[in-house]
């Protein structure tokens, strides 16, 4: 099977609360891609059981980002929607791949130091071993391009370096079996626009997060306008206007952040942004912004409100989804077998 030139993978964890963060860096340009790509877009619950998950909320939260993925745009007739759980082979390529990395380069992810923090011994093997898993994720369909947050960017590095390391490894065998020589394509990250990296609302030097337990850090998707507006309200900023140019955010990054998550929203450049606001103070600007992040999500969250209450009609979507992504993996994953050298149907 050969695979089409370009194709895009990418997952968000059901781990509740999907954030401007999530939204930003991630979900719009699923939404985008669709245009000009295939495209396969995975609610990834075998990443969120890393960290222990109420079994009643991982259901529910797993319909919730589907609907929310198809809340905002993504077309999961066109292009394929599914739940990782549902398709066996990431478990299985994982697992192959874990073979392939090696110690030293998982210990060198830095969101497993941040995730696991001090309790490093207590957190399970699985939130380690994670990049593998995502890479799985992304090779089992031989994707090319994933489009992530920027805090994503050391596990893509990672998928390439895994990929590399089979297709080195394996490279007698996969020309003996007449597989193309890259075998598995090295995969492109694909983090673009002003809002990679959406920071909490009271400190800009730490990520907009799901798991963070104040939730003024951070607007959800499901906020209503009010919400929205008193997070903004309350978000931390410094004492100077706004600055006319962008050289003049240096230093300043709660002010960089609003910003960013401004001209993401209103899809205009920082520099734009700056053009119109700059030299004003932060309230007007906070009424501004308020105003593009109601007309956006407002939308999204009805919607998804309305998918929430037919439960049925997103499983059916996830299982067509895992279908149509399992016929796209199996032949990819028995390749792998037979270049390994372990006996397969
Ligand atoms: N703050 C962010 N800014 C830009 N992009 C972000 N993403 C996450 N946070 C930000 C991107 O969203 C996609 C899905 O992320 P995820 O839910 O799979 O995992 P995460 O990165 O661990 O998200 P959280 O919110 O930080 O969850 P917790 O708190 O549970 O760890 C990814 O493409 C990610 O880059």
């Amino acid at each position: 099977m050969t695979a089409p030139k370009s194709r895009v993978f990418s997952g968000v964890q059901p781990t509740g609360n999907l954030h401007l963060g999530n939204y930003l860096g991630a979900i719009t340009k699923f939404v985008a891609l669709q245009e000009s790509h295939e495209c396969l877009y995975c609610v990834v619950d075998l990443h969120a059981i890393t960290v222990w998950q109420d079994p009643k909320e991982l259901e529910h939260n797993i319909r919730e980002v589907t609907a929310a993925f198809i809340a905002s745009g993504i077309d999961p007739e066109a292009h394929i929607v599914f739940n990782q759980s549902r398709v066996s082979g990431h478990a299985e390529l994982a697992w192959v791949l874990s073979c392939v990395a090696r110690m030293g380069w998982l210990n060198r992810m830095t969101q497993f130091k941040e995730k696991a923090g001090k309790h490093r011994e207590n957190a399970s093997v699985g939130l380690f071993t994670y990049p593998n898993l995502m890479a799985a994720d992304i090779l089992l369909y031989r994707a090319t391009h994933v489009p992530v947050g920027e805090d994503q960017k050391q596990h893509l590095e990672l998928s390439r370096d895994i990929a590399q390391k089979f297709n080195t490894d394996f490279a007698d065998s996969i020309a003996e079996h007449g597989f193309d020589e890259t075998f598995f394509p090295l995969p492109e990250p694909l983090i673009t626009g002003p809002a990679t990296r959406v920071m909490s609302l009271r400190d800009g030097t730490s990520k907009m997060s799901k798991s963070d337990p104040s939730d003024m850090t951070r607007i959800n998707m499901m906020d209503d306008a009010d919400s929205i507006a008193k997070k903004f309200r309350k978000a931390r900023t410094d004492p100077e206007p706004l600055p006319s140019e962008e050289a003049g955010l240096k230093d300043r990054p709660e002010a960089e952040n609003l910003v960013g998550i401004y001209a993401a929203l209103a899809g205009v450049t920082k520099a734009e942004t700056l053009k119109e606001f700059g030299g004003g103070q932060f309230s007007g600007f906070k009424e501004a912004l308020t105003g593009v992040a109601v007309e956006k999500l407002a939308p999204i969250s009805n919607e998804t409100k309305k998918l929430m209450d037919d439960p049925a009609h997103i499983d059916a979507i996830l299982s067509d989804g895992a279908a149509r992504a399992r016929a796209i993996a199996e032949p990819i994953l028995r390749q792998t077998r037979q270049v390994i050298g372990l006996l397969t149907d």
